[in-house]
């Protein structure tokens, strides 16, 4: 809990830095990875996200009872599948990867495939029912990458994406 706790905290203070860099905003648009047809890169710093080719897995965001969670905390996936955050209850809810815990190779395929990114890894807050955001895993290698809801971490309201 601790090592979350700091995470969030830097989390936060880098976010207040970066209010203002409006830099990344412009390279990508609100469209889905899915919807381009731009063919996917094979050096790793593709300046736009590599399409999904397999399925896109569903992971509701929900307020259960007292418990703020990812719901499956714990998925599964091939390499070109795509996962697709559906905000259900509890809000605001995001999906935060941690850059410093996120290999530099998977952090530049990762974030290419992340539109309108908030902070480095870090999806938009969504507030209403229904509002998504997916994330296109074509040219993620192999691993398990641990992310977390920024506002709901100290909470517990974390989860996995495993990529085989
Ligand atoms: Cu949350």
């Amino acid at each position: 809990m601790r090592f979350y706790a700091l995470t969030a905290a830097s989390i936060l203070v880098f976010g207040a830095c970066a209010g203002g860099d409006t830099a990344n905003e412009g390279t990508t648009d609100t469209a889905a990875p899915a919807a381009t047809t731009t063919p996917p890169a094979g050096g790793g710093q593709a300046a736009t996200g590599a399409p999904i080719t397999g399925t896109t897995h569903e992971v509701r965001m929900l307020l259960d009872g007292q418990t703020y969670k990812f719901d499956p905390a714990n998925l599964t996936i091939k390499q070109g599948d795509g996962v697709k955050w559906v905000m259900v209850s509890g809000g605001p809810h995001n999906v935060a990867f941690d850059p410093a815990k996120i290999p530099d190779d998977v952090e530049a395929v990762l974030s290419a495939n992340m539109p309108n990114q908030m902070m480095p890894l870090s999806s938009p807050y969504m507030t209403q029912p229904d509002e998504n955001y997916t994330i296109s895993f074509a040219g993620v290698k192999p691993g398990t990458y641990d992310y977390v809801c920024t506002p709901h971490v100290m909470m517990g309201m974390t989860g996995k994406i495993t990529v085989q």
